[in-house]
């Protein structure tokens, strides 16, 4: 499928810096080293509703990722995927009495709008799994020659044992994994299986539910990490630089893709690093479209909120950070986007090159957003307070922002 338009990104002075970035399997910070081409892989959304703040916040993490990058003189091979087949969307699609296939096209376009509107780089790939089953088929029936996957009643699991590396990247224990394997689309009481934990590969088709030609797996759907995991390898191939998410896909949906990925290719790991975002809540509950508790970057855009606010306002949060959406959230960011503005209207100002070595500092470091914002706004405020002479000054500021953080003055 399409993905949207790329917003362009000025080139700066002086020198980029490596990332060094938290990874979930190591539990500690690790430096990046891609080559020329680093390759980023994002889950991307199960489009049954429109985009909330809990999303824009973990795709605006994997944007500061690759503006990192960038600024490093790298090209960025980046793909993201469309959860448009699954449980969830099928559920909502029924419940609205509305057809799926429209329900998941509707929203995967308003998502479209909203990380244009944000100015979130677009993906090189942006692959949908109904796109993805033909090359999904072959790997199920790789891991079943390779005696890593199973039958039970015309479904198709794969077998966590069948990999020695299973529960290095979220290192949970047996209950925690079980737990969570329940709440986040497993099925780990379903009696017949050879481990609780084991993940549908292949979904055998369900009456009135659609399917497709699964060749020698019969008539059925993908399961939701086998779905990434094709998609990945298809176009980035194994031991590419980063698999990103938010923290609730840490286990089971990286986890579990991570294991069929080294089954399939006898390579480890399959990402370099895992790097998870926090959660965003509301009302002291994580945003989620089951529970709907949401406030939609939509909505906001057509409340007429500026979204080079929204993006400040995700930005003033540290992307591991667990954080709460509030309207003073808001109201802050608007407050902050109002003084930059003005800081960078006026034709001279206080030298910039050290705010930008600041900023780059900041966002090598685990993506410091924060400390970044702060060493602008003491450029904003001391603009403010004595003004300078540099005239070259304020257009750094507003291109350097815009380069490294995505907000357009
Ligand atoms: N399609 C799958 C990934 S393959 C999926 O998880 N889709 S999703 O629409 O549920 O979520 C899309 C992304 O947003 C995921 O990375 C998820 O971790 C993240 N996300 C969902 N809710 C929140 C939240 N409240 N705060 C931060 N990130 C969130
Ligand atoms: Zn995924």
């Amino acid at each position: 499928m399409h993905a949207w338009p790329a917003s362009e990104v000025p080139a700066l002075p002086g020198q980029g810096r490596d990332l060094r970035i938290h990874d979930t399997a190591t539990g500690g910070l690790v430096t990046l080293d891609p080559g020329p081409v680093a390759r980023l892989y994002v889950c991307g959304i199960t489009p049954y509703d429109a985009t909330h703040l809990g999303h824009a916040a973990t795709y605006n993490a994997f944007d500061l990722v690759q503006r990192v990058w960038l600024d490093t003189k790298r090209q960025v091979h980046y793909v993201q995927n469309v959860t448009d087949v699954d449980d969830p969307l099928l559920e909502r699609a029924q419940r609205d009495d509305v057809d799926w296939v429209a329900l998941a096209e509707k929203e995967t376009a308003l998502f479209r709008e909203d990380m244009t509107a944000l100015r979130m780089l677009p993906p090189r790939h942006y692959i949908g799994a109904v796109e993805a089953i033909p090359g999904i088929v072959p790997l199920v029936e790789r891991l079943r020659e390779l005696g890593a996957a199973y039958e039970l009643e015309g479904d198709v699991y794969f077998s966590v044992e069948s990999d020695p590396h299973f529960g290095q990247v979220s290192r949970l224990d047996a209950a925690a994994m079980r737990l969570l394997s329940a709440e986040r689309g497993g099925d780990p009481d379903r009696p017949g299986k050879k481990n609780p934990l084991d993940p549908m590969l292949w979904m055998a088709a369900r009456e009135g539910e659609p399917s497709w030609d699964g060749g020698s797996l019969g008539r059925g759907r993908p399961g939701w990490h086998i779905e990434c995991v094709a998609i990945a390898l298809d176009h980035l191939g194994m031991g590419f630089d980063v698999q990103g998410g938010g923290s609730d896909l840490a286990f089971p949906h990286h986890e579990m893709g991570a294991s069929h990925a080294q089954v399939l290719t006898g390579e480890f790991p399959m990402a370099k690093a895992y790097v998870h975002a926090g959660m965003v809540a509301l009302h002291g509950e994580k945003m989620s479209k089951s529970k709907g508790n949401l406030v939609f970057v939509s909505q906001l855009r057509r409340d007429g909120v500026d979204p080079a606010a929204i993006r400040l306002a995700l930005l003033a949060h540290h992307y591991r950070a667990d954080w709460e959406w509030t309207d003073q959230v808001l109201a802050d960011a608007q407050a902050r986007l109002g003084r930059w503005r003005a800081a960078v209207s006026r034709p001279d100002g206080p030298p910039a090159d050290a705010l930008v070595e600041e900023i780059r500092v900041a966002l090598a470091a685990d993506l410091d957003a924060p400390a970044a914002l702060a060493a602008v706004d003491r450029w904003a405020e001391l603009q403010d307070a004595q003004g300078g002479t540099d005239t070259a000054a304020p257009g750094l500021v507003s291109r350097a922002v815009d380069a490294l953080l995505g907000v357009a003055l």
